[in-house]
């Protein structure tokens, strides 16, 4: 018994090893894993509680608002509100920054995710997670309600930032500190069990993973990316395609196997598809937590400094020895 490792007793062991830690960071960590356990019970119980399907309303974005994203974005501002340390949160689904009730002392962080990546896959029962991401709030508390600033710095200011994936079994896994660690949901018990410590990432290519349907509107970047893998060169012998069309699920596993996502420019999504703020951003501290690289091709995404919250890019994600090759392209003179 002594080898179970909650998630519990896991942040209250990581926190012993920084006397300075105050705990707040474990207990708002302690609050998302909540959510992900809420957010799991009603993913696996979807067909049942009469939440497939759309809302009938469109988001921000323009997408079809799914009644489970609806679920899984309150789910989590009911768990990080009253917590007192969460001034405001940005997410996929609200236009606008979210400010939460202050409570008797201000919250010192602001919280960002994607309630329900891959929600257009839910009907289907393909998998979906949650994507976030932590920064401590860069304006005093003095001056007032979070503002939009306060989400406006680069992913190398993240103090934490994972994702939940509700697939096969639901997984949560973190970074803080420069160390990945996932756990897997235990139903029985309804806790997030430590299955994965210090994960690193395979230095080796096993999954490529695009949408290679638009490959006809991408540049050079992905191209030469997309001809190097199909290649006979030996870095690529025994790689295969894999493509889910959820992100964190294709991240997660290339994080786990080895293997580069991409989701280029194309002429649909020009200055890509997914968001910087609340998917790209928090997957590439993962992912370089664990040993790979993200880019946009031009620029390091942990460098980038969002301009607006539902902010889009390029992504390019895994393998530095991709992501470097994939960077040499899209910077080729045209
Ligand atoms: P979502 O956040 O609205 O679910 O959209 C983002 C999703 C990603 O999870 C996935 O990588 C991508 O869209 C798939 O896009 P496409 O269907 O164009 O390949
Ligand atoms: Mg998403």
């Amino acid at each position: 018994m002594s080898e179970l490792v909650t998630i519990h007793r896991h942040l209250i062991e990581a926190q012993a090893a920084h006397p300075e830690a105050s705990g707040e960071l474990s207990s708002l960590l302690g609050s998302i894993a909540l959510a992900a356990k809420i957010i799991s019970r009603n993913v696996n119980k979807a067909g049942l509680l009469n939440v497939l399907g759309g809302t009938g309303d469109v988001n921000v974005q323009g997408e079809r608002v799914m009644k489970l994203d609806d679920l899984a974005n309150e789910t989590l501002k009911a768990c990080l509100r009253y917590n007192g340390l969460v001034a405001g949160i940005a997410t996929e689904e609200d236009d606008d920054i979210v400010v939460l009730p202050s409570g008797p002392a201000s919250g010192k962080y602001v919280v960002f995710y994607d309630p329900l990546d891959g929600s257009s896959n839910i009907d289907a029962n393909i998998p979906i997670g949650t994507i976030w991401g932590i920064y401590q709030r860069t304006t005093p508390a003095h001056d007032g309600p979070v503002t939009a600033a306060d989400f406006m710095q680069p992913g190398s200011a993240l103090v934490a930032s994972g994702y939940a994936i509700y697939g096969s079994s639901t997984m949560f896994v973190y970074a803080a500190g420069g160390v990945v660690s996932g756990f897997t949901l235990d139903p029985e018990y309804g806790e997030f069990i430590l299955s994965h410590p210090n994960i690193e990432t395979p230095d080796q290519c096993k999954c490529y993973s695009m949408n290679e349907r638009n490959s006809e509107d991408w540049g050079p970047g992905p191209t030469a990316l997309l001809a190097a893998v199909k290649s006979t060169s030996p870095r690529y012998q025994g790689s295969t395609a894999r493509y889910v069309g959820s992100l964190v699920a294709d991240v997660h596993r290339n994080l786990l196997y080895g293997g580069i996502f991409v989701y280029p420019e194309d002429r649909k999504s020009k200055g890509g598809k997914l968001r910087l703020l609340y998917e790209a951003i928090p997957l590439a501290y993962v992912v370089e937590a664990a040993g790979g690289t993200a880019s946009t091709g031009r620029e390091r995404i942990l460098d980038m400094v969002p301009t607006h919250i539902h902010q889009r890019v390029p992504l390019c994600i895994g393998n530095s020895a991709e992501v470097e090759l994939y960077e040499r392209h899209s910077t080729e003179p045209t």
